[in-house]
C-alpha cells in the first residue's frame, strides 16, 4: 500500500475561536499552526484565510500574507489554497487566491445545502469556470464532493473535457445538508471513482476518525483538523491542528500505514508536470 497522505484543513470558513480558542485566525497562528500540524506528518496543507477578527477572506493579499509565513516555516508542505471560502462569496471573490498561483486548489463539484439559511452555491458554469481558472494557471487541483451527485458532476465534466487528469477526489461527508459519513456512505462514493483515481476522505465532527480509519485500510488518503473537527475524542476539545494529525498518524502506524512527506505526497497525487 502507498502512504498515507495527511491533509490538515488548519482554520476553515465556520469555525470559530468560541468553538474551540485553538483555532487559528491571524498570520503568526496560522504559520504556527502549520508548522505544528507538518512536524505531526502533515504533507498537504488546506488553507483558508481570515482577518484578525476571524472573519473568512479571500483576499489576495491575506492569502498571500498567509502563504509567505507558512513557506517560511514549513517549505516543503503542499499548500492547498480554498475557492469555495465561504457561502455567499461571489464566484469573483472565490478565485482570487489562485492569482497567487498556489501549488494546489480545491474545486468544489456542487451545491449543497450548508445548515441552517446557508447554501454553497456550485452551478455546473461555476464548476467549469473553477477548473479553467485552475487549470489554466497549472495548479494541481483536488475535487470537493459532498455527496455522490458532486462525484457524478465531476465524471461528467471530465468525460467533457472541462475537468482533467489527474483525478484526485475529496469526500468531504458529514455536512448538514451533505452526505452522512457513514461506512456505507464511504463505500458508495470510493467505489463510483476510476481504478487510477486517487481520494482522500475528510470526515466532519464525529465522522473525522472512524472514517480516516476506513481510508488508512483502503489505501486512501485522510484530511483532518480544525475546519472539519474540534474535538480529539468525544467531549475533549483538541489543543491544536497537530494533536488531531498526530492521532491520525498513529491511527496509520497502528495498522502498519507509513506516513507520506511531500515529496512522497507529490509522487503519489501525480502532481509533477501533469495539472
Ligand atoms: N467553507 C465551505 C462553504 C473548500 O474549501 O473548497 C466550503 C469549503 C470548500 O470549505
Ligand atoms: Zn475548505
Amino acid at each position: 500500500m502507498e502512504k498515507l497522505i495527511i491533509t490538515c484543513a488548519l482554520t476553515g470558513a465556520e469555525v470559530t475561536k468560541e468553538h474551540n480558542p485553538a483555532v487559528p485566525y491571524t498570520v503568526a497562528e496560522m504559520a504556527r499552526s502549520a508548522h505544528e500540524a507538518v512536524q505531526a506528518g502533515a504533507s498537504i496543507l488546506h488553507i483558508h484565510v481570515r482577518h484578525d477578527d476571524g472573519t473568512p477572506t479571500q483576499e489576495a493579499k491575506r492569502y498571500e500574507e498567509v502563504l509567505s509565513a507558512i513557506r517560511a516555516r514549513c517549505p516543503d508542505a503542499i499548500l492547498q489554497v480554498s475557492t469555495g471560502g465561504a457561502t455567499g462569496m461571489s464566484r469573483r471573490e472565490r478565485m482570487a487566491p489562485l492569482t497567487l498561483f498556489p501549488e494546489m486548489a480545491t474545486l468544489d463539484c456542487g451545491t449543497l445545502n450548508f445548515g441552517g439559511d446557508e447554501i454553497f452555491v456550485n452551478t455546473e458554469n461555476d464548476i467549469i469556470a473553477f477548473a479553467e481558472g485552475i487549470q489554466s494557471r497549472g495548479i494541481y487541483k483536488e475535487l470537493e464532493c459532498f455527496e455522490k451527485g458532486h462525484v457524478d458532476m465531476a465524471l461528467r465534466l471530465h468525460k467533457k473535457g472541462y475537468i482533467t487528469a489527474p483525478l484526485h477526489f475529496s469526500f468531504v461527508l458529514g455536512v448538514v445538508g451533505g452526505m452522512t459519513g457513514e461506512e456505507r456512505d464511504f463505500r458508495f462514493l470510493r467505489g463510483s471513482i476510476p481504478q487510477d483515481a486517487t481520494y482522500s476522505v475528510a470526515g466532519i465532527g464525529r465522522f473525522e476518525f472512524p472514517l480516516a480509519l476506513l481510508a488508512i485500510r483502503d489505501g486512501g488518503h485522510v484530511r483532518v483538523g480544525f475546519e472539519d473537527n474540534i474535538y480529539l475524542e468525544k467531549g475533549v476539545l483538541a489543543a491544536s491542528n497537530a494533536q488531531l494529525v498526530e492521532k491520525a498518524a498513529r491511527m496509520a502506524r497502528a495498522e502498519g500505514r507509513d506516513i507520506a512527506t511531500p515529496a512522497e505526497a507529490r509522487r503519489i497525487l501525480r502532481m509533477e508536470g501533469k495539472q
